[in-house]
């Protein structure tokens, strides 16, 4: 999808800064990040949201799962603890229509709401 953000970062296309990659995935840091730790996974195949990606390839979403975890060990949070976000539709504020975890940590967090 050429229009696409998040594509268009998987393709190179537009810059990002990569902390993991595999085969299916790609990691990189929020360009707004809402912790000391935020790094976004993306699957490299486009979906537009998790539950899309779910629902069409489960393997996929397990790829984007398992990559998030090993981008909170890379950052040395797995420890402490650190929080996945998916958000989907309006009061959630979603803005990129690619699906994308949320990786958040790195200090204490608030909790959940408005
Ligand atoms: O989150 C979409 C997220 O994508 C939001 O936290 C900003 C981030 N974003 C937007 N553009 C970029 C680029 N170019 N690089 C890195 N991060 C980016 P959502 O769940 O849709 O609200």
């Amino acid at each position: 999808m050429s229009d696409c953000l998040f594509c268009r970062i998987v393709a190179g296309e537009i810059p990002s800064t990569a902390v993991h990659e595999t085969e299916t995935t790609l990691a990189f840091r929020d360009i707004n990040p809402q912790a000391a730790v935020h790094v976004l996974v993306v699957p490299k195949e486009h979906h537009e949201d998790v539950v899309a990606l779910g629902a069409a390839d489960p393997d996929l979403l397990a790829d984007v799962v398992a990559t998030g975890a090993e981008v909170a060990r890379l950052e040395g949070i797995d420890g402490p603890g650190y929080r996945f976000v998916f958000n989907t539709g309006e009061h959630a504020g979603r803005t990129v229509f690619h699906a994308h975890l949320h990786v958040l940590g790195g200090e204490p967090l608030g909790m959940f709401g408005r």
